[in-house]
């Protein structure tokens, strides 16, 4: 069958970092690995494309067109579909990703058939024998099918991580970043976070504990990644010092010298420092950290396993080894005026290379939304506003529009006084610095629209 699988682009309207900043589209390449040798299959990726969907219908004439989702995609998702079978109803269409794993519902139109709860070689196998009969499929585990009225059996089932062919993407590789590194391959080596923080949505979305992949798999990952920059996306990709020191043994027994881009946790970075120093000497050039908050509490509500004081002890330990720092924070609803200009405070203390900062987000799927049920500023249906990037509960220490000014002259305190543009340039080049600040005048811009609605 010819299948097209796309990659929609993002609406206007969503605060993200997609405007300056998208990796490949890693879920479709995994997609495409897992029909290709049955199917012909293509990806157009609509953030990349100048061209529009119909014209890429018109020259492609496929049978089924597979759509990719999260959150912020929904309602590009459903119009995409409904163009699909404007063009031609016959055409089969499916949508998998992130938002269609944690909520399914949000697909369930006329004009999508399929919607992947979760994907494997397994039912897409099965799925692709029903349609290439042209047969309707029965209920298939962790496929919501219109003919089943959307009904699938066993719910729990989770996203099989393959080998991405990333030949398939190979026109618009030149475009995918991360952050300022351009451009940059994205890969995982787990599934699943042991740490089980409160707010978080990837351990809900890939266990409660890391599922590793097999280390012959990650080499062969990395020995066919051609990009310089590899960001590693698993969720704590410090948590084994066992695994770190087999990457270590085997890129320098296979002379690989790439830029390594990871989230880790503090608990790991503070667990394993011995092995870290010498994967910083092995490529490690970055770590994504999320210390959170200034404040004990908060970390405890969190559930966040590490105290303040191990974010300084951490943040000490990196900066001794030459490790750059990007930190993530997050902004509480019960923040003050003064709390913010303490945070401020302990953002000079920790004094991270880069940091970034998102108001606390209770996703529908999370226990904080019922917990904030009361507060929400949003409904669940605005699924482009659950972006991690808006306000979403109303601040109980002042007004909304006050609290988005308290964040604007935070944003301005980070890019201006604590984001180090000199480190930017030496790191990136100028090129990517003009990329990021075009990005960042936009979301700033976005913020004063937020504050002054
Ligand atoms: C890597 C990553 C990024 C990267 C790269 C994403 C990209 N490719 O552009 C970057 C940093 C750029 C990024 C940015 C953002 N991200 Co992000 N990201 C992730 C992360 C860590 C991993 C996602 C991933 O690639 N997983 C592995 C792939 C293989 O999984 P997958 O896409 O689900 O694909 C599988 C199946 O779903 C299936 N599938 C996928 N598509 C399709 C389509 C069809 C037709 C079929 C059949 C199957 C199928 O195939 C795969 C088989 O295993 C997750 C957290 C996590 N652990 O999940 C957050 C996450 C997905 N991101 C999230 C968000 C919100 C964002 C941003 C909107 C944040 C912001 N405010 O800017 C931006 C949007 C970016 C954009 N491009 O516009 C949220 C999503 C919430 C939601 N409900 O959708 C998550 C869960 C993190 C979180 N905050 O909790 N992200
Ligand atoms: S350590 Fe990170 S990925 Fe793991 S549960 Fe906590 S916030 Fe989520």
């Amino acid at each position: 069958m010819k299948v097209l699988l796309v990659r929609p682009a993002r609406i206007k309207q969503a605060v993200t970092l997609g405007e300056f900043m998208y990796s490949e589209p890693i879920g479709l390449e995994m997609v495409y690995a897992m029909l290709e040798n049955q199917h012909h299959v293509e990806i157009v990726d609509m953030m990349s494309e100048k061209i529009t969907l119909e014209d890429k219908l018109k020259a492609f004439q496929p049978e089924v067109v597979g759509i990719t989702s999260l959150c912020i995609d929904v309602f590009a998702v459903r119009a995409l579909a409904e163009a699909v079978k404007k063009y031609d109803p016959s055409i089969i269409t499916m949508v998998g990703g992130t938002q269609s794993f944690l909520n399914p519902e949000a697909f369930f139109t006329e004009t999508i058939d399929h919607v992947m709860k979760y994907t494997n070689t397994e039912n897409m196998t099965t799925l692709f024998g029903y349609l290439q009969r042209g047969e309707q499929p029965p209920i298939i585990h962790g496929i919501c099918s219109g003919v089943n009225d959307f009904k699938t059996t066993d719910k729990c089932g989770m996203n099989q991580y393959v080998h991405p062919n990333r030949k398939a993407t190979a026109k618009y590789r030149r475009q995918y970043s991360y952050f300022g590194y351009r451009p940059c391959a994205i890969m995982g080596t787990s599934q699943g976070c042991s740490k089980t923080c409160s707010f978080c949505l990837r351990w809900r979305i890939e266990g409660a504990t890391e599922r590793y992949l097999p280390m012959d798999f990650v080499k062969e990952e990395i020995r066919s990644i051609e990009e310089d920059n590899i960001m590693v996306f698993d969720n704590d990709f410090l948590h084994n010092g066992d695994r770190i020191e087999e990457l270590c043994n085997f890129l320098q027994e296979e002379g690989i010298h790439k830029n390594f881009i990871c989230y880790a946790s503090v608990n790991s970075i503070l667990s394993n420092k011995e092995v870290i120093k010498r994967f910083t000497k092995l490529g490690l050039s970055t770590v994504l950290v999320g210390y959170e908050t200034f404040k004990e509490e908060e970390l405890k509500k969190y559930q966040k396993k590490s105290s303040t004081d191990d974010n300084l002890n951490a943040s000490q330990f990196l900066k001794e080894i030459g490790l750059d720092v990007w930190a993530s924070f997050m902004i509480h609803p019960d923040w003050s005026v003064a709390d913010f200009k303490e945070f401020r405070r302990y953002l000079k203390k920790l004094n991270p290379e880069i940091s970034t900062f998102s108001p606390l987000t209770p996703f529908p799927n999370l226990p904080l939304y019922n917990e904030y049920k009361d507060r929400l500023l949003i409904q669940k249906e605005e699924y482009e506003k659950w972006s991690f990037g808006q306000v979403t509960i109303n601040p109980s220490k002042m007004s909304l529009r006050k609290y988005y000014y308290e964040i604007l002259k935070t944003i301005l305190y980070v890019n201006l006084v604590r984001n180090n543009i000199l480190y930017m340039i030496s790191r990136f080049g100028i090129t990517s610095i003009l990329r990021l600040f075009k990005g960042s005048i936009k979301a700033f811009i976005k913020y004063i629209q937020l504050m002054m609605q």
